[in-house]
């Protein structure tokens, strides 16, 4: 990998890449469509400063020019209006995924998340072979973002690691992330396990920390190689008792994906 892009580097995540995968590639290619830090260069390596919308395909052409590997986070992160997922997940992602076949980019690692399958209850386990169970539109947007990753890598041989996100910080910040934590470092190793790994055409992994309470089966992460540093459950008790006695969503707490789940639900009965 000579020239590395990581889309959405305005981001959390994006931001906390930048730095982890600085020197890590001879040159790394950031964008978004919000204004950035200017580009450094030195021993460290050199950066290129992106401005685009992925919604515009013209665009997101310049945006992949010369670029090797892809680490895909833009587009929407979180429940929004279907118009603006349509935009950045759906539209957004297709321009990324065509624009990058017909550059000949080879690796795409890229941002899907725990909710692509937040309706599993929190009493299974799930692995990556599961059905999608999306607990949003977002969530649908993931699933469908995983469905495109397929057909770009049977048909036209793009490598592609797809990362389930749970959630992504320096420490887990409530009793649901202590399930589904990962930390920066974490993160840093698998978007350079799905960038170099010799033997990826089209995977699922949980982006998630050594978690001891983990609700995911992430042995597909470890057959690739990912040995996460970090558990959540230090904090454990200082999360728990700043929870206790507080009020509690049953369809939150019942599911994997919380109040993603919880959001405009009015079934009359629980899915199992
Ligand atoms: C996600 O997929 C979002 O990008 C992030 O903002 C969090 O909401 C996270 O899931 C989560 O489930 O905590």
């Amino acid at each position: 990998m000579q020239r590395v892009l990581i889309t959405g580097a305005g981001g959390g995540i994006g931001r906390s890449l930048r730095e982890t995968l600085r020197g890590v590639y001879p040159v790394l290619r950031v964008s978004d469509r919000v204004p950035l830090a200017p580009a450094r260069s030195g021993n460290e390596g050199i950066e290129e400063v992106d401005h685009t919308d992925i919604a515009d395909m013209a665009q997101v052409e310049r945006m992949v020019e010369g670029v090797d590997g892809i680490i895909h986070l833009g587009g929407i992160s979180g429940e929004n209006t279907w118009e603006k997922i349509l935009e950045g997940n759906i539209v957004g992602l297709y321009n990324v995924f065509e624009a990058a076949r017909r550059a000949g980019v080879k690796r795409i690692v890229m941002a899907t998340s725990n909710h692509a399958v937040g309706f599993y209850p929190r009493s299974q386990t799930i692995d990556h072979r599961v059905v999608p169970r999306p607990d949003s539109r977002y969530g649908v947007s993931k699933a469908f973002s995983e469905a495109l990753a397929s057909l770009y890598a049977d048909k036209h041989g793009i490598g592609f690691l797809c990362t389930r996100i749970g959630n992504f910080g320096t420490r887990p910040i409530d009793s649901r992330r202590l399930s589904i934590w990962i930390s920066p470092r974490d993160y840093t190793q698998l978007a350079r396990i799905g960038l170099e790994h010799p033997d990826i055409r089209y995977e699922i992994v949980y982006g998630v920390s050594d978690n001891r309470r983990s609700w995911y089966d992430n042995s597909n992460a470890v057959r690739l190689g990912y040995r996460p540093q970090d558990d959540s459950e230090p904090q454990a008790a200082e999360i728990l008792a700043a929870e206790a006695g507080k009020p509690r969503d049953p369809i939150a707490e019942r599911y994997q994906g919380g109040t993603f789940c919880a959001d405009d639900y009015d079934a009359e009965t629980l899915p199992e």
